[in-house]
């Protein structure tokens, strides 16, 4: 019997969700806990860490969950790195739905770099209007580059004093082109950083700044060890023993 768990927080995540529900698959959806109010999901949900490998391996066997999909963000290496280990311990069947990364088209003027401290280097030293499209966790390290105007977009108003002034937009995406096309040129933003998510939710600043002919500091994805990935929530389902009726 199939009990699945959902490793979630993604709208791929969510558009799963949805096919899952609607295939009547008895399945968890699990959220990391990161923002105040996550988007409700048509299946029961679980809200927090898992308590590292052993808490994720304990959850497996305690819930007899006899699928796991890592649907997380490209970015959440580390959850996705906990979901190999603990599948391989208990023997669980792991697959990921993870989104192809964006590749830079004609007329893109990306800066490609392989993480936040590489992308601080990356800006110019005289100072510019800089908008760092990479959330709340990992802003810190360009309070090194005081210079800079920075505007940040979070998906909740900030609890803590931030490590350097800045503006911040509270918006939780998915965005817009014209959001992108209006937000960028009213603030003057010279530099866009971002990470090479992929997926429609956070592509059109991407798109904007094509369009604007504004230059990108792409960040790129995290390695990840081998683990078997499709990009479609056709493909998990038919891995599950389903057909999609995605749309029907
Ligand atoms: C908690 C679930 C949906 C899902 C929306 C997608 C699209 C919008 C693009 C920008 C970039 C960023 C950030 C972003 C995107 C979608 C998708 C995506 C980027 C929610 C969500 C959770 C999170 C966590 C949050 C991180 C932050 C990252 C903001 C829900 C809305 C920057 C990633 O305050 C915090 O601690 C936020 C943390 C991880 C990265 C960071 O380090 O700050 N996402 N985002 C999930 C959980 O608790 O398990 O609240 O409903 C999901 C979405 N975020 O409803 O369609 O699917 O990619 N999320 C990045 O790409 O760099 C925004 O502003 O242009
Ligand atoms: P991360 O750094 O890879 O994970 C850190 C810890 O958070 C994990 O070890 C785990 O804690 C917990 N965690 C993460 N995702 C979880 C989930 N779906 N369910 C239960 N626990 C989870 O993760 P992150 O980058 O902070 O991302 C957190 C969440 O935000 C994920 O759901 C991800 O899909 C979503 N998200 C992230 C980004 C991004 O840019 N990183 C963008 C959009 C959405 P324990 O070790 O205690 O189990």
């Amino acid at each position: 019997m199939t009990r699945a768990l959902i490793l979630g927080g993604t709208s791929d995540a969510s558009l799963l969700a949805v096919e899952i529900a609607r295939a009547r698959i008895d399945a968890v959806y699990s959220y990391g806990g990161r923002t105040r109010a996550p988007a409700d999901q048509p299946l029961p949900t679980r809200i927090g860490g898992f308590g590292g490998v052993r808490g994720l391996t304990d959850y497996i066997r305690a819930e007899a969950i006899t699928h796991v999909i890592d649907a997380t963000h490209p970015f959440a290496a580390e959850m996705s790195r906990n979901a190999i280990e603990a599948c391989a311990e208990t023997g669980t069947p792991l697959i990921a739905l993870e989104r192809a990364p964006w590749a830079q088209a004609s007329g893109d003027n990306w800066i490609e770099v392989p993480d936040v401290n590489a992308a601080v280097v990356a800006l110019p030293e005289r100072p510019a209007n800089v908008f760092l499209a990479i959330g709340r966790q990992h802003i810190a390290p360009f309070a090194t580059r005081p210079q800079h105007a920075y505007t940040l977009r979070f998906v909740d108003p900030p609890e803590a004093p931030l490590p350097f002034p800045a503006d911040v937009i509270v918006s939780r995406g998915p965005f817009t082109l014209d959001t992108e096309l209006e937000m960028l040129p009213a603030r003057g933003i010279a530099w866009i950083v971002a990470r090479n998510s992929g997926g429609d939710g956070a592509r059109a600043k991407i798109d904007a700044a094509r369009m604007l002919s504004l230059p990108v500091i792409m960040i790129s994805r995290p390695e990840l060890p081998e683990r078997r990935r499709v990009e479609s929530v056709a493909e998990i389902m038919q891995w599950l023993g389903h057909r999609a009726c995605l749309g029907a």
